[in-house]
């Protein structure tokens, strides 16, 4: 929308000015699930993208592994109100991963291995915005941090960073996920603090 800083996505803001309303730092990198850690393994592991005409491309590890990674340092925004600044993550854009996909859908659902999901616009996933982390902090993605891969969506609340990523599933219309199906915001930017529905 038209908020003058949005335009500036590049720029660092002072740290002052870091703390979205209603947050607070934390130097703790607190874990939030809503169910048991599944057990990933890489062997077996897939990331798959479908599109609204059920044409499907997949990764494995070691494909994604053979990709370009990317180095991102992010500030993490939970809705339970914690910020952690600073994050190191490595791993693959989702620009890289799409971009051969031919679709006309402008949502995606994100769907984990465990069964979680989430819902975002297609767009926010592209322009160097999220990625497949599967390093954080220079060392394998802990499994209870989202382990072997997380999508990382760091402009959005950590909540549509879904742990143990398993794909996206393009959507012409939207469709809500876990949280957004029990009253949290659809989009949830932190500056606007969008929380929940309606906000
Ligand atoms: N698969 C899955 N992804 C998830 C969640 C979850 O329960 N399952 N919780 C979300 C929420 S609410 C938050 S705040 C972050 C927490 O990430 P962390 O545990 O690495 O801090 O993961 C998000 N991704
Ligand atoms: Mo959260």
């Amino acid at each position: 929308m038209a908020i003058v800083s949005r335009g500036f996505q590049g720029r660092r803001r002072p740290s002052d000015h870091r703390l979205p309303p209603g947050q607070y730092e934390t130097p703790d990198f607190p874990v939030l699930s809503a169910g048991p850690t599944p057990r990933v393994d890489r062997d077996t592991w897939r990331f798959s993208v479908v599109t609204e005409t059920a044409e499907r491309h997949s990764w494995t590890w070691s494909e994604l592994m053979a990709l370009p990674a990317e180095d991102r340092v992010a500030d993490l925004h939970c809705v339970t109100k914690w910020s952690k600044f600073d994050t190191p993550w490595r791993g693959v854009s989702l620009d890289l991963l799409l971009r051969d996909i031919d679709t006309e859908a402008e949502f995606a659902l994100v769907h984990s291995y465990g069964g979680y999901t989430t819902n975002l616009p297609l767009k926010d996933l592209l322009d160097g915005q999220a990625w497949i982390a599967y390093r954080y902090d220079g060392r394998d993605l802990a499994p209870e941090h989202g382990g072997p891969a997380r999508l990382l969506v760091p402009h959005l609340y950590l909540w549509k960073s879904a742990k143990w990523v398993r794909g996206l599933q393009l959507l012409v219309q939207d469709e809500p996920g876990f949280w957004e199906t029990a009253g949290y915001h659809d989009y949830g930017d932190p500056w606007r603090e969008q929380r929940y529905q309606g906000d």
